[in-house]
């Protein structure tokens, strides 16, 4: 490292001495957080007001991976990614795996769409038209055996199902028939996979979500089994709900399988993680991280198995720069998260010290870690600055060959 940046990490070293942090440990979990980008966040999205479509995005899913190759590249922490079927169907999974494998990646959570056919209308798997359940839920299966091909562990379920008025459909039939299409998609999982199961409070639908809440998603895994988890996407909660309580809770139950990161203002906005209320992000991770250093081994292997996925859709900003800056922002947040002293806050919280308890929190939130990050990615043999790094490269040029027409789907 240059100078500045060798005394910044010496002062850095030793205010986290002082505080009894091994700043070694804290670099090593650091480098091992891996994160999970989306091939939909490399396409062209947006709202549903307008995609402005943009130059050099994507064209197949092929070059999705070529994108997302490029963010692991400069960050090193982004090994996988996480695919949209059938936004991403290939007819050879096959060699669409080893194209991933060529570029240093691998396919991660496959994510089944049931809700851009005209048929999804009014239902996927809770249509009250029989036909529409059977085909939503051939649709998830077939999912599963692209899980086969690509060596995907997770099965990442969103719906969005849905009604705009009361009285429009039977809510409680609704319930069993998407519990009947998850119990058999369930049943189709390989032992080595995984289900999450992700909820959302509204959108599209107006009036009520089939899955609205942390509560509906818990209840289903929980009755499908140990191979089902809910997923917590950060952008699907209601004004001032309480994400890092979600989460404890969650952890405590053996039931957080994941994460969607974003960030919202006011609905799911999908906008770059920690880009509106990083410290929201910041207590995810300390909750986390004290359930890693729990004493019950079940809490500690949920907190192990987490899969940190990104899903943003990046409507006017361009595609990789604001996936470098995701990943900059997650890195941030968990590196202050791993300086809370977890036994300064377990003694101020056994004697009630209210303001000692909060203290211990906040004062890691404040520290500046760019030390820390810089002294981690010199280790790596990569830029000390990823988002720097790819303004000054020429991929954006290289890519304007593709032209404008790219989309997530
Ligand atoms: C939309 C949904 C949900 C889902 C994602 C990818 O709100 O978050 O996970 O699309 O399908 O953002
Ligand atoms: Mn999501
Ligand atoms: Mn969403």
């Amino acid at each position: 490292m240059n100078s500045w940046n060798d005394r910044a990490y010496a002062l850095f070293e030793e205010q986290q001495r002082d505080r009894g942090i091994d700043v070694g440990e804290v670099q090593r979990k650091l480098t091992a957080l891996k994160i999970e980008t989306p091939s939909w966040g490399y396409g062209d999205s947006g709202t549903r007001f307008k995609v402005f479509k943009k130059l050099g995005v994507p064209r197949n899913p092929f070059e999705k991976m070529e994108d997302a190759a490029v963010v692991h590249r400069l960050t090193g922490a982004c090994p996988s990614v996480a695919i949209h079927i059938p936004w991403d169907h290939v007819d050879d999974f096959g060699a669409f795996r080893k194209h991933a494998e060529s570029l240093g990646l691998t396919i991660g959570a496959v994510n089944p769409n049931v809700f851009q056919e005209d048929d999804y209308m009014l239902g996927s798997v809770t249509n009250a038209d029989p036909r529409i359940r059977r085909k939503a839920t051939d649709h998830l299966l077939a999912c599963v055996d692209v899980m086969k091909e690509t060596g995907s562990k997770d099965l990442s379920l969103w719906f969005a199902d849905g009604t705009n008025y009361p009285g429009q459909a039977h809510i409680r039939r609704r319930k069993h028939w998407l519990q009947e299409a998850l119990q058999e998609t369930y049943d189709a999982l390989l032992p080595h996979m995984r289900m999450l199961i992700e909820y959302k409070f509204y959108e599209p639908g107006f009036y009520h979500t089939d899955l609205a809440d942390w509560g509906m998603a818990f209840t289903a895994a929980n009755h499908l089994g140990p191979q089902a988890q809910v997923l917590v996407d950060t952008g699907h909660h209601a004004q001032g709900t309480n994400v890092e309580h979600i989460v404890a809770y969650l952890l405590d139950e053996g039931k957080l399988g994941g994460f969607h990161f974003n960030s919202r203002k006011y609905g799911d906005d999908d906008l770059i993680v920690g880009s509106i209320n990083p410290y929201e992000l910041f207590l995810i991770f300390q909750q986390i991280l004290d359930a890693s250093a729990d004493s019950d081994e079940g809490v500690r292997q949920t907190a192990a198995g987490i899969a940190y996925m990104i899903d943003q859709s990046h409507a006017i900003e361009p595609k990789i720069p604001a996936m470098i800056r995701s990943v900059q922002n997650i890195q941030t947040q968990y590196a202050k998260a791993l300086l809370v002293n977890l036994e300064e806050l377990a003694d101020a919280q056994g004697r009630n010290d209210v303001l000692g308890a909060e203290n211990a929190i906040r004062k890691a939130y404040e520290m500046d870690v760019s030390p820390l990050l810089a002294s981690m990615r010199e280790e790596q043999g990569l830029p000390v600055d990823p988002m720097q790094a790819y303004l000054d490269g020429d991929y954006e040029s290289r890519i304007a060959v593709r032209g404008i027409g790219g989309s997530s789907w």
